[in-house]
């Protein structure tokens, strides 16, 4: 279905739901009767970038043409003055990937296909297996090795340390909805007992689960660097894929004390929202893993650039794909992992649960631990605004982390 070059924005709409977890969804609507959609979630400051579309952004977008994908991202990047920045790119990486699914739609192809095409049959995946004791998370892995997994992220309990990143604290999981409490939960932190605990981790996956599987892990930025060069060197033995977030590194150098004494492949990057957040982690060669998402790295258009950029580097991206991005940036990014020369692996955490079936549908599909994409016009997804009203916004706060004296920590 040919539209011609001018397709006009007549309408953009921003609607919040909960099913199951907070969205902020857009919904750029043309002339021709042709609409895109994206996803702006910033887990956590869902009415930030809810209003900043509304107020700031979608007033601009009346009456362009919406094939002028980049020229619209230039226009809310250098435009607003106010470059970066996690509340402006959501924005920008929302409607970016509206613009991809309208100029599929128009062209009547899969937005890879604009990309360039497909470099592979599908996509490569890990999944998460967490647990309170080293059993219950080696238990899990076993499970979805059964399922045909071949990549799987471990996190243990940290023993003496109640909630710690990834497993279940105070018996709900950090991914559902945190609504019944008014504020951040807390977490305790103590690096002595999380570096005294997790060798024995990856030491048991690989005496039960043996040398194939791929093991990642992820630290959350809880450690300085030398701790992490530390961590780095002490898992080597157990050959991880990669070990994520194990610094925070607004300071990129951080990353040359890691790398200079480990051979472990580090990752990073999920809040990350431009290239520049990364230039210096990949031009050195710090790292071998990019992990910016669709929606917060500016969209499709963002997260192609660091690709291209991370190639050069022998960086390979492994783009955020935990279940606080909709369906809508995890197709986006799909369409994306489908085409990159340098895709290494995507994170899976299950495509939602029921009731988000139902506000949100797609034409992705997972066997053996493998995405495959579908041939739908555009991004290959829907949202079905009358399902989500049946779902309104609930305030949500991901969790805090304090060390056991009180001071507060990365979480
Ligand atoms: C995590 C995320 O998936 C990951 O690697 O780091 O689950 C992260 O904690 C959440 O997406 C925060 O919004
Ligand atoms: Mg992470």
């Amino acid at each position: 279905m040919r539209t011609g070059r001018n397709l006009v924005i007549t309408d953009v709409r921003v609607i919040l739901c909960s099913p199951g977890r907070n969205f902020v969804t857009v919904k750029i609507v043309t002339e021709s009767g042709i609409y895109g959609l994206g996803d702006a979630t910033v887990n956590g400051r869902e009415m930030a970038v809810a209003t900043y579309l509304r107020e700031h952004v979608a007033p601009c977008l009346i009456g362009r043409n919406a094939h002028d994908i980049e020229d619209i991202w230039q226009y809310l990047y250098k435009g607003v003055y106010w470059r970066r920045g996690p509340i402006n790119m959501a924005c920008v990486g929302a409607v970016d990937m509206a613009l991809w699914d309208i100029k599929g739609k128009a062209a009547d192809l899969p937005v890879y296909e604009l990309l360039g095409g497909r470099s592979r049959r599908a996509i490569g995946t890990y999944a998460h297996a967490t647990g309170n004791t080293i059993d219950d998370t080696l238990t899990r892995a076993e499970e979805l090795m059964g399922q045909g997994f071949q990549a799987i992220r471990l996190q243990t309990a940290v023993p003496g340390l109640d909630g710690s990143y990834g497993v279940l604290g105070d018996k709900k999981d950090y991914f559902e909805l945190q609504s019944d409490r008014p504020l951040p939960p807390e977490h305790p932190w103590s690096t002595r007992k999380y570096m005294n605990s997790i060798e024995e981790l990856f030491r048991e996956a690989r005496a039960r689960h043996g040398q194939d599987i791929q093991l990642l892990h992820d630290v959350h930025s809880r450690l300085t660097p030398i701790e992490a060069a530390k961590l780095g060197k002490m898992l080597e033995p157990h050959d991880l894929l990669f070990l994520e977030d194990a610094v925070a590194a607004e300071n990129q150098e951080s990353y040359r004390i890691i790398r200079e004494h480990t051979t472990t492949p580090l990752a990073i990057g999920e809040i990350y929202n431009t290239i520049w957040d990364c230039k210096e982690l990949i031009q050195n060669q710090w790292i071998d893993y990019i992990r910016t998402a669709a929606t917060h790295a500016g969209g499709i258009t963002g997260l192609r650039r660091i690709a291209d950029f991370a190639a050069l580097f022998h960086v390979r991206i492994a783009p955020h794909g935990a279940p606080d991005l909709s369906p809508i940036c995890f197709a986006a990014q799909s369409h994306v992992d489908i085409w990159a020369p340098n895709f290494g692996i995507q994170e899976f955490v299950g495509f939602g649960n029921a009731t988000s079936a139902e506000v949100f549908s797609h034409d992705l599909k997972i066997t053996d631990g493998m995405i495959h994409i579908g041939d739908s016009p555009g991004l290959g997804v829907d949202f079905n605004e009358t399902a989500a009203e049946k779902h309104p916004y609930k305030r949500s706060y991901l969790p805090v982390s304090r060390l056991e004296d009180g001071t507060l920590w990365s979480w």
